[in-house]
């Protein structure tokens, strides 16, 4: 089988999800076009970049980027940083000739994002591919649902509301990390996760055209972690903890309207106790309508209310399986089930096609500019309180 070498710049969380995604795709994917081999891993503490590389197997570890880019022999880098470093590393691999997947927002301001759009852009004239990690869209639910959609049994689709709901930040002794201060993350619960809920969203109906958003944040100041990594609210600190301002929204809701002619709204907020990873959708269309949870992703609900008789209307469960997108690649029977190893490794499954085909993938680089447009017509809408076109 071919062989591909991978830089990783970013050892945390998601880090981690890409390594056990590229590990994964040629054991799940039979067709897999290549098997990626682990090469350098950078991340500016050096014991853990250390630790990654001994855990994962990976050649090589350092601490700064430039390694990694100026390496001849890696051809794909992964980028996993806090969202504002996004934009230099991700152009200089681009520039370099390296296929580039990056986390997701693409990055903390639309003019970065604008950066890395152009070398994606020069870069897929030499074949080079770009992706961002918007992997909720690939989840084999929300895929049926589209083919549903696509094949006009729901009817028009007027409207479509998506939420992105967890608690980790709801504590106030949830330590202040890169991702509640504006200058690394360019916006919180924004940028951070309503993004998914608006990606798919927006893979379903259609782009936002126009918005008008509510934007809160609850907690204005938060304990700092000193020299700590981002343990996303499992560590709590006391009350005595040096305390620093948080200049991020905790919560967003918006009302849309979509390209396709449908409304519909977005809510997403890291304050909700009792929430977890609740990422949910409901479209309605003229003869029907859809329900998921991704906290039950294998589930896709749908009621075909037109077609049913009186007295039978309600939501049946679709248990996706085999016969569903991705059905072939992951487990042989319905309710087996997958989870988010699984969505990281069709995610990476997509990428390596793309590189072999040549072509970019859905959630390519002009997907995540487009969203951080959005995220940018969001906090200009909350600060005015007027609609807002998105550019
Ligand atoms: C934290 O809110 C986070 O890790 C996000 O950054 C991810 O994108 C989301 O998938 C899970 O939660």
């Amino acid at each position: 089988m071919k062989k591909m070498n991978v830089g990783l710049v970013g050892a945390g969380f998601m880090g981690k999800a890409h390594c056990v995604a590229y590990s994964n795709m040629p054991k799940l994917f039979p067709d897999a076009p290549f098997f990626p081999v682990f090469k350098t891993v950078c991340d500016i503490v050096p014991e853990i970049a250390e630790d990654f590389k001994e855990r994962f197997g990976f050649e090589k570890c350092c601490t700064d980027w430039h390694d990694v880019i100026n390496d001849p022999d890696i051809q794909i880098v992964s980028v996993c940083t806090p969202n504002n470093v996004h934009a230099e590393i991700a152009a200089a691999a681009l520039n370099a000739g390296k296929h580039v997947i990056c986390e997701k927002p693409m990055a903390a301001t639309v003019d970065q994002a604008k950066i890395m759009f152009d070398a994606a852009e020069e870069a897929a004239k030499k074949g080079i591919v770009s992706m961002v990690g918007y992997q909720y869209r690939r989840v084999p639910a929300i895929d049926e649902a589209k083919k549903i959609i696509e094949s006009g049994r729901l009817g028009e689709i007027t409207n479509v509301r998506t939420q992105y709901l967890q608690s980790w930040s709801a504590d106030p002794a949830s330590p202040l990390s890169w991702r509640f201060v504006k200058a690394t993350a360019g916006s919180g619960t924004l940028g951070d996760i309503a993004t998914h809920a608006i990606d798919i969203a927006q893979y379903l109906a259609g782009n936002i055209t126009d918005l008008v958003s509510i934007v809160k944040t609850y907690i204005p100041e938060r304990p700092v972690q000193e020299g700590g990594v981002d343990l996303l609210g499992t560590v709590k600190l006391g009350p005595d903890a040096r305390k620093e301002p948080v200049d991020v929204d905790d919560e967003v809701s918006l009302l849309c309207k979509y390209e396709s002619g449908a409304v519909g709204s977005v809510e997403a907020t890291r304050m909700a106790w009792g929430r977890n990873n609740y990422i949910t959708l409901e479209v309605h269309g003229t003869r029907g309508s859809i329900s998921w949870c991704y906290e039950r992703l294998n589930e896709l609900n749908v009621c075909y209310g037109m077609d049913d008789q009186d007295g039978e209307r309600g939501f049946k469960v679709i248990y996706t399986g085999p016969a569903n997108p991705h059905g072939d690649v992951t487990w042989n029977i319905p309710g087996m089930n997958i989870g988010y190893g699984e969505l990281k490794a069709i995610e990476m499954y997509e990428f390596a096609k793309a590189i072999e085909g040549g072509y970019q993938p859905t959630t390519c680089f002009r997907t995540g500019y487009q969203l951080d447009k959005v995220c940018e017509a969001v906090l200009k809408s909350a600060e005015t309180g007027a609609w807002v076109k998105v550019d």
